[in-house]
């Protein structure tokens, strides 16, 4: 049942720390742009697990506005707006970013007894926008998540390659000692996390995806009916995609607004390679393929056809090597050098930008070449070219020389944050010399504007997908 909004908020924009006179150039000539929020996030039902019917209750909403020849603009406006006017200097491209944060106590307060997707601790929206001198730019962002608590998948090693799954943990922040709980209980090594715009957690298990919505609460089931890893929502047309990299390869989707079931073939010369899928905001798809020609792997990007009796074909849009986005690396043998590709171990998309998580490990007790290293590349969806690459300690070394900004072994993305993705990182270290190597378990963060690791942290809170602890090398 919907009801007023308990708290009523002046409806008069507030700029904190805002001038017109104070900030950009002297002389430099000024535009307004007036921003609205149609569209609220929640607004979409999922299978009756939705009854929440509007925005929830904002504690804060931020907007940012930068580019070139400017200063950057940020100012706080009282969540009642309805609308957000802000005086900026002209320019092509001002790119404009909002940020609200919910405040689901109040939410809950107006929604009564509805599950809320309390594990979003920020939606956001941007948009890139000419400001002409003197004229009024109408700017309407369409929220979705843009921040969420860290999901901590939890096992603990027992030895012989045996884990214990325990459910999922959360963490308000990389900071955290101790997690917080949760009813997210299906998880295991091959489960795989992806959030639609609402909230929503999807959470793979075996053929299934549990979907939370508060996650205290019992998940709603979407059947695949068959294996799927890595999972990805569409916010297009509301499809469920689950991609299968066991025992061969293939990429499924459900239907959200119907259930239906449909295989998505490899496209034309090509196939089906280990990685993951993600969807952009075209509902086009991104996996890992090779050619059938030369056997060389690519990230591909396809665009699925009309699905007839549970089955669709799919054309390829644009495909770009690993070779040229530096996902592996040149390797000098008997023969000719050759590119051998990372593992890649997950994909992501935000704001039309498609990041690769990819591992290159060799744990091989009678191995020369011991290393536990990796890399997230950030590619652009448009053109498939690399914008930078984050945490790779470099070809010449087999494991980070500074932890603080190299990765061990990227594996999944498990949360976001305003500018910010969260990756688990799990291998080992090694002293280089004989005795046992030492599993490293954590939770990195990376500022998706530059690539910098930010942050490291909840180190140990889990054991993850592998432990390399047991190994001794002589
Ligand atoms: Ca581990």
């Amino acid at each position: 049942m919907y009801m007023r909004p308990v708290r009523i908020l002046a409806a008069i924009a507030i700029a904190i720390g805002f001038s017109s006179c104070s900030l950009g150039f002297p002389g430099q000539a000024h535009g307004t742009i007036v921003i609205g929020l149609p569209g609220a996030p929640g607004a979409r039902p999922l299978t009756n697990a939705w009854p929440m019917g509007g925005m929830p209750v904002f504690s804060r909403i931020t907007v940012t506005v930068s580019g070139s020849g400017m200063a950057t603009i940020t100012a706080d406006f009282d969540p009642g707006s309805p609308t957000m006017e802000l005086d900026v200097p002209i320019g092509d491209s001002r790119i404009v970013t909002v940020t609200a944060v919910p405040d689901w106590e109040a939410t809950a307060e107006v929604y009564v007894e509805a599950a809320l997707p309390t594990l979003v601790t920020a939606y956001s929206a941007t948009d890139d926008v000419a400001v002409e001198s003197g004229r009024t730019t109408q700017v309407s962002l369409r929220l979705s998540v843009g921040g969420s608590k860290i999901l901590v998948p939890l096992s603990t090693y027992s030895g012989g390659g045996m884990f214990t799954w325990s459910g999922t943990g959360l963490a308000d922040s990389l900071a955290i000692e101790t997690l917080q709980t949760s009813s997210i209980n299906s998880v295991t090594e091959d489960s795989f996390f992806t959030f639609d715009r609402y909230g929503h957690l999807y959470v793979s298990s075996g053929s299934a995806v549990q979907v939370y919505t508060d996650p205290d609460q019992d998940p709603v089931t979407v059947d695949f009916a068959t294996s799927i890893f890595d999972v990805a929502w569409s916010d297009e047309d509301n499809r469920l995609y689950g991609y299968y990299d066991g025992d061969g390869c293939n990429l499924h989707y459900v239907n959200l607004d119907d259930d239906s079931v449909v295989e998505v073939g490899e496209p034309e010369g090509y196939g089906f390679s280990s990685g993951g899928v993600a969807v952009d905001s075209e509902g086009q798809v991104y996996a890992i393929a090779y050619d059938q020609d030369y056997y060389v792997d690519y990230v591909i990007k396809i665009t699925p056809g009309t699905p007839m009796e549970g089955s669709a074909s799919s054309s390829i849009v644009r495909s770009a090597s690993l070779e040229s986005l530096g996902l592996g690396q040149m390797v000098s043998g008997e023969g000719e050098p050759y590119f051998e590709p990372f593992a890649i171990e997950d994909l992501a998309i935000r704001d039309d930008v498609l990041y690769i998580a990819a591992s290159d490990i060799n744990s091989d007790q009678y191995s020369s070449s011991l290393k536990s290293r990796g890399m997230v590349v950030s590619v652009s969806c448009d053109t498939l070219s690399r914008r930078w690459t984050a945490g790779w300690s470099g070809t010449d070394n087999d494991f980070p020389t500074n932890p603080a900004s190299q990765f061990y072994g990227p594996r999944r993305f498990v949360a976001i944050a305003p500018r910010k993705l969260y990756v688990i990182d799990d291998g080992f270290s090694w002293s280089g010399s004989s005795g046992n190597l030492v599993d490293v378990d954590r939770v990195v963060e990376l500022d998706t504007g530059t690539g910098a690791i930010t942050g490291t942290g909840l180190s140990g809170s889990s054991d993850f997908y592998y432990d390399f602890s047991d190994i001794y090398v002589c």
